[in-house]
């Protein structure tokens, strides 16, 4: 992998692919440029963002963080049970690490490999599970899971488990969700597994109040990305002219965030110049929300054959654990 690697410590290893600067500028020129003016979510992460969205995960409105860690918790063995022991553990956008937690003690990995766009956030939360879970070997990989993913050749013959939880699936749109499984399927390699977290569809007042939290947080998050592009792209947004907006897409089943332009105004992002009428709003991201049956669906479009679901009491959240279908 075109990479520098350095043994910054000890305790783990750290590899980055970094050309992120130009892309966050092609990506944004182009999304802005668009009829529905739009960011990818994946910018959200600066290291402003990631800390906004471990606080988003602290609200009580917000019910899949907690709903989740408590079907691990309640889980683990039995997920421990089907994946096997001296497994390598891989995770994309693994943010804070600290769900795995739950996981490791009871699956006993060989090898962990947190995988994150949020290079700062990543080396922290690595060399912490490093500290925390001394026999185990660790190796943090900074990089875009959406460009696809350079995996270290790592322990040749270990069967894979790829951990995907949060309903991070969500941000994709279904038939990329389908690619994009089929592309983690083949990171595990044929006979490994996926363990994917799915946001379940639901009364639509927890799913608006999920993104419209009473603290703000979630439109702090939101408005961020503006604050990331006028700190690294030489842009000139003015913050207070732009609002949260958060709604359940009930046709789509997904929620949708945009930021909304409060009045007639000009943006100018390094000699480009992009006009709002007021009313107008850039499109931040989508979270689809799914059916156990539904998700099954894009889980066998991508190859993959489902073992094993677990949900809560509420069926707020499902944890499906998925092999890779043989040939
Ligand atoms: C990280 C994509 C799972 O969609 O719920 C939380 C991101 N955005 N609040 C989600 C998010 C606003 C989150 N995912």
């Amino acid at each position: 992998m075109a990479n520098n690697m350095n043994n910054r410590d000890a305790e783990y290893r750290f590899y980055s692919t970094d050309d992120a600067v130009d892309e966050f500028y092609r990506e944004v020129i182009e999304g802005l440029g668009r009829h529905q003016r739009s960011i990818p979510p994946k910018y959200f992460y600066d290291s402003k963002g990631a800390l906004l969205f471990e606080t988003i995960c602290e609200q009580p409105e917000y019910y899949p963080t907690i709903t989740e860690l408590a079907i691990l918790r309640e889980n683990a063995g039995e997920i421990a049970a089907s994946v096997g022991a001296g497994r390598v553990l891989i995770e994309p956008g693994c943010g804070s690490c600290d769900k795995v937690r739950l996981l490791l003690d009871a699956m006993q990995p060989h090898v962990y490999v947190p995988v994150d766009i949020s290079c700062a956030q990543l080396q922290v939360a690595a060399a912490n599970i490093a500290e925390d879970f001394e026999w185990l070997e660790v190796h943090a990989v900074c990089a875009d899971i959406t460009d696809g993913m350079e995996i270290p050749e790592l322990n040749g013959n270990a069967g894979r488990l790829v951990f995907y939880p949060g309903s991070s699936i969500g941000n994709f749109e279904p038939d990329d969700a389908v690619a994009f499984l089929a592309l983690l399927a083949k990171t595990a390699g044929q006979g490994g597994h996926l363990l994917v977290g799915i946001d379940l569809e639901k009364d639509h007042a927890i799913l608006n109040a999920a993104y419209n939290d009473a603290n703000g947080v979630t439109a702090e998050f939101n408005l961020n990305v503006l604050q990331r592009i006028n700190r690294e792209l030489d842009a000139d947004f003015d913050i207070d002219a732009f609002s949260h907006r958060a709604f359940y897409n009930e046709a789509a089943s997904r929620i949708e965030m945009h930021l909304v332009s409060t009045c007639r105004q000009s943006v100018r992002i390094d000699g480009h110049t992009f006009d709002f009428g007021a009313g107008d709003t850039i499109h931040t991201e989508n979270s689809y929300k799914y059916s156990d049956a539904s998700f099954r669906r894009l889980a066998l479009a991508a190859g993959l054959e489902p073992v094993e679901c677990w949900t809560d009491a509420d069926g707020l959240f499902g944890l499906h654990l998925l092999e890779v279908a043989g040939q």
